[in-house]
């Protein structure tokens, strides 16, 4: 089977929802990946940032494993040996108090979203039905028919509708307009401290201090969407850090598992996740053991292989190099750690067209919103591997 002929079953038998680059993965280990032509790239995409521990990561998939020999579901109608410990383990690495575990990202923001209305009933006493929630331009937190509701972008909700009432639109990055769009009736500002989908969109220093100081004066819940900006990819643990500032509310996912399983979940205290009662919410999977324990090990790879700092200063290193390449095509390079976007001139007719010219010299990247090529590898990479990937880089940046 030849790597046309993978494509062809695909096309043929799975509905189109994707344009995917032409490569198809058989293997995959730390930043490199192995096509079925037998051809090795370097992963520049980390799955949009969950597998920050690298692919195939030896002590996850240890624990994939051993945990996959002893229960692997059991419903939260029993309970499990795994949970209370990824719980735990959550709360003392974070520094919030209670966690309710999901399994994909949008899971984890509509349980959020879930929290906050109900927390605007029961708390804040708005009346019934009227809650208010605050998103941003360019946001992107899922594909579920309530996220899509907010989105900005008119393909995600294109076929979709009718869609989910009581969302509000702000500009990202701009305080004043946040605090204008606030009424009685808010319960929550929902935002991506780095927005990711949007193009790798750094706000200015301090926005998200103080729309975190604006949400407190007016009693509205900060909901921060770290799912991919999370988890050591800009250089701290959490991407709002860079404010430090503590959200009411975090939803994490992706590199929770080190991308060995579906895990996600949303970070915070008991005033707002004990607005839930038994039978509330839930989901089948949500808080399995076989999650539980995979998620335990991605966090302590995380941590004891310093990943966090690893991002930090690999990041500020490949953005100097990047800046060092002399092109016309390149509008302004951006990013907080291992987050990376490079903004082409819309002269240099689109992204897509660089990545495709990227993977021929072996390296995997995807384009966002036409005009910007991500960088995001996995958090191990080493300034060696940096090195090997540049003078490539710049080929491509210089010769198309
Ligand atoms: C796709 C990109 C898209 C996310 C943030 C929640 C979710 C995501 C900040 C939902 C998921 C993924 C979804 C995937 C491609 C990718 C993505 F932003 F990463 F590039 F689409 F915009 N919050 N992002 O980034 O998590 O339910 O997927 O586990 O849908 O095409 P999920």
């Amino acid at each position: 089977m030849t790597t046309k002929d993978y494509i062809d079953i695909e096309e043929k038998y799975g509905a189109h929802n994707y344009h995917p680059l032409d490569v198809v993965i058989e293997k995959a280990e730390g930043i490199w990946v192995w096509d079925v032509d037998g051809n090795k790239y370097m992963d520049c995409l980390a799955a949009y940032s969950a597998v920050n521990q690298g692919h195939c990561h030896p002590r996850i998939i240890r624990a994939l494993k051993d945990q996959a020999d002893r229960v692997t579901l059991t419903s939260r109608a029993f309970r499990n040996d795994q949970l209370p410990y990824l719980c735990k383990e959550l709360c003392e690495l974070t520094g919030y108090t209670m966690v309710l575990p999901m399994n994909s990202g949008a899971e984890a923001v509509e349980t959020a979203l879930k929290a906050a209305r109900k927390w605007g009933y029961k708390t804040k006493k708005v009346a019934e039905d009227k809650a208010e929630i605050i998103a941003c331009t360019n946001n992107f937190s899922g594909r579920t028919i309530s996220i899509i509701s907010f989105s900005t972008e008119q393909q995600y909700k294109d076929g979709f509708g009718p869609f989910t009432p009581g969302y509000k639109i702000v500009e990202y990055g701009n305080a004043e307009d946040l605090e204008k769009a606030i009424t009685p009736n808010t319960v929550a500002f929902l935002v991506e401290p780095i927005q990711g989908e949007g193009g790798v969109i750094i706000p200015a220093d301090g926005y998200m201090k103080k729309a975190s100081e604006i949400c407190k004066k007016n009693n509205v819940l900060l909901i921060a969407d770290e799912i991919q900006s999370g988890l050591g990819r800009s250089g701290k643990l959490f991407a709002y850090e860079y404010d430090g500032i503590r959200p009411d509310m975090v939803t994490i996912g992706k590199a929770l598992s080190g991308g060995c399983y579906p895990v996600s979940a949303v970070l915070s205290d008991k005033e707002i996740l004990g607005v839930f009662n038994p039978g509330d919410h839930g989901s089948t999977f949500g808080g399995n053991p076989l999650g539980a324990a995979v998620a335990r090990e991605a966090l302590k790879v995380l941590i004891e292989e310093k990943l966090v700092e690893n991002s930090f200063e690999l990041g500020k290193y490949f953005r100097e190099k990047l800046r060092e390449i002399e092109t016309p095509h390149v509008k302004e390079i951006r990013g907080r750690g291992l987050f990376i976007g490079i903004e082409l001139k819309h002269e240099a007719k689109g992204a897509r067209r660089f990545c495709e010219a990227l993977k021929s010299r072996g390296i995997l990247c995807k384009e966002t919103h036409e005009h910007v090529i991500r960088f995001a590898p996995p958090l191990i990479i080493s300034k060696e591997d940096i090195d090997w990937a540049l003078p490539k880089i710049a080929e491509v940046l210089t010769a198309l």
